[in-house]
């Protein structure tokens, strides 16, 4: 059986994670601390003898700082580094730069679950007056896309995975099956959005999905079919398959 691997990483702690602010497409520095963590992923992916073709972040950057400071301590600063505005975190609207337990206080904490976790709510979209609207909007770092027609003021979950998955399966999906070892440095959502909905789930198999304290996924194995693995996946193709014209 064949078994693909890729590292995907979140971003060290950002400076707006470490104020519990809403960040989305707010370009926030990372912290000390996450510059830390940054480091200690680096050194761990280097003890376990990782040895990367190429890897790929989004274009804020926390993500991209993040990546520097892991392919430093690696020693492997040489390798192609590819960055895409669809690997950016999920855009947080008029949320952007509030601090999320205020607006837990302010909304309730059950709507804010649902701004954040849901996979079609839409935080109320960001106005051109908003505080960090122009800087995001008329950020040089967008020349190149997203086009006038994709910019999002907003995004649900949904959304999210509609411009990052075209990545995926287009760019990152032949470069695993070409057999390149891939790092990606993402976000929690533009990562919750891969991992998650490029799962072509069978029907009628049960998966456990293992959640550890604070109802948080454990970082290994956290999704596990009852059934045999080489089941799982001829029906896991079975499913991808359907969208194939043969
Ligand atoms: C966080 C995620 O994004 O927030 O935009 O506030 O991964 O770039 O730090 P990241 C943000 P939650 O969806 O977990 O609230």
């Amino acid at each position: 059986m064949v078994n693909y691997k890729i590292v995907m990483v979140r971003h060290g702690e950002s400076e707006w994670n470490q104020k519990n602010l809403f960040c989305g497409w707010f370009d926030s520095n990372l912290s000390e601390k996450g510059r830390e963590e940054a480091l200690s992923a680096g050194k761990a992916l280097k003890d376990a003898n990782y040895k990367f073709d190429v890897a790929y972040t989004s274009v804020l950057t926390r993500a991209q700082d993040t990546l520097k400071l892991i392919l430093e301590q690696m020693d492997q600063t040489d390798i192609p580094v590819n960055r895409t505005w669809r690997l950016n975190e999920r855009h947080y609207g008029s949320l952007t730069g509030h601090n999320k337990a205020k607006i837990a206080a302010k909304y309730g904490e059950e709507q804010v679950i649902i701004w954040r976790r849901s996979f079609i709510a839409l935080p109320p979209p960001m106005s051109l007056q908003h505080r960090y609207c122009s800087q995001i909007v008329d950020d040089p770092r967008y020349k190149d896309g997203p086009s006038k027609e994709e910019f999002p003021f907003t995004e649900s979950l949904e959304g999210t995975m509609k411009r990052t998955l075209p990545f995926w399966y287009d760019v990152i999906v032949p470069q695993i099956k070409a057999g390149k070892s891939i790092l990606i440095v993402a976000h929690g959502n533009s990562l919750r959005v891969i991992q998650i909905m490029s799962l072509n789930f069978p029907t009628g198999m049960p998966f456990v999905y293992t959640l550890g304290e604070n109802l948080k996924p454990i970082p290994n194995g956290s999704l596990q079919f009852l059934e045999d693995s080489e089941i799982v996946k001829k029906a896991m193709d079975a499913v991808a398959a359907e969208g194939k014209t043969k």
